[in-house]
């Protein structure tokens, strides 16, 4: 049904091949394709660049927070943030792995993130100006994430979908220690609450754009969710993000930064304020407020890395002239 409400990318039936209708046949019939199975060209394209951009995510996601690690005020809140911060680490390797079964390699991946061709997401091109911060984003941003990615656990590609399964469990540990920062500052001191509140308001919009463009606007929709690598359309997810966690805020005492949301009893949903979506594409254009840093942060390490690299790699055909040499004289 939502397929039908988004636009349209994808060929009509009568324009698969024999090929693609038997694809298709298995995908309704909720079969999982494998890495080494047939599949279109376009199903391969569209999954390495949603697995890419989602793995690239993880990795840029680390640094808004990790800016925060030596900073946090206590030593148990700097363990548990250093703890978050390299379990994304972790997701965006399982999704690197994911995509390298689809015939990429990372350094191509590398390659197009660095090189601004792949996109990760616009939530992680705003700065993290107080320690308030780190509870917005793990309550908001890891929120947003898992109403995203618990869906996706279900998504047609085995691969990605079992990476889901792991990444779920704990983006919702990070989601809950974001909440636990939230409900410290909240009924703190006068001056916390602010900064509290001060976070909710930078962070709210930024987080209703994680989910993408309205669905009259999302070019991939249609066919993402014909083919089951999306579950659902990017105004159904926000919709449901924001149904969840308004009733979050008025527990903590916060104010959602929107006038205009409202409860709808007709439709048994929250009215909201849409986000600035000319920010959000001035954002994905590379514009938005931390986008240099961000990337220029990554190309950094991975210049720096370059020595590593190389070290491992004479390493790795060193091991390999000596097995060979190995095998050769006991012949
Ligand atoms: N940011 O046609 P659609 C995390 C692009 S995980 C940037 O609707 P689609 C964990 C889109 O790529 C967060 N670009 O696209 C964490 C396309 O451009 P293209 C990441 C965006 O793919 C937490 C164009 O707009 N999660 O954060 C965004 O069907 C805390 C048209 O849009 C995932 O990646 C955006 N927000 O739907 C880490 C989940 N939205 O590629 C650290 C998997 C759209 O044609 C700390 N991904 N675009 O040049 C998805 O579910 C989908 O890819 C969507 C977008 C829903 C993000």
């Amino acid at each position: 049904m939502y397929a039908q409400m988004v636009k349209s990318d994808g060929p009509s039936d009568a324009e698969l091949s024999p090929e693609e209708r038997a694809f298709q046949a298995r995908i309704d019939a909720g079969e999982k394709i494998e890495p080494k199975e047939w599949m279109p060209e376009g199903y391969r394209k569209t999954l390495i660049r949603q697995i890419g951009q989602h793995a690239h995510s993880e990795i840029v996601g680390q640094l808004p927070e990790g800016n925060w690690i030596t900073r946090a005020p206590t030593l148990e809140r700097k363990a548990i943030l250093l703890a978050k911060v390299q379990d994304e680490a972790g997701h965006g390797l399982y999704l690197y792995s994911a995509a390298e079964t689809l015939g990429v390699s990372r350094d191509e991946l590398f390659e197009k993130l660095h090189s601004g061709k792949m996109k990760y997401s616009s939530i992680f091109n705003y700065p993290t100006l107080s320690w308030a911060d780190m509870g917005a984003i793990g309550w908001l941003v890891d929120g947003a994430a898992i109403m995203n990615q618990v869906p996706l656990q279900r998504t047609s590609y085995g691969p990605y979908a079992r990476a889901m399964v792991r990444i779920c469990k704990e983006e919702s540990f990070h989601q809950r220690q974001g909440y636990s920062i939230m409900m410290k500052m909240a009924r703190g001191t006068e001056a916390q609450r602010e900064m509290a509140q001060d976070a909710l308001n930078r962070f709210w919009y930024p987080s209703l754009m994680m989910f993408g463009p309205s669905d009259k606007d999302s070019v991939h929709s249609a066919q993402s969710m014909a083919w089951k690598i999306k579950m659902n359309t990017n105004d159904e997810l926000r919709q449901k993000f924001v149904d969840e966690t308004v009733p979050q805020a008025e527990y903590l005492g916060l104010t959602v930064p929107d006038p205009d949301l409202s409860w709808n009893e007709d439709r048994g949903h929250y009215d909201f304020t849409q986000p600035d979506w000319d920010e959000f594409f001035e954002v994905l254009r590379g514009n938005g407020p931390c986008n240099e840093e961000r990337l220029g942060a990554r190309v950094k390490a991975w210049d720096d890395g370059a020595w590593f690299r190389d070290g491992l790699n004479a390493y790795a055909d060193k091991a390999a002239a000596r097995r060979l040499a190995a095998k050769t004289a006991a012949e």
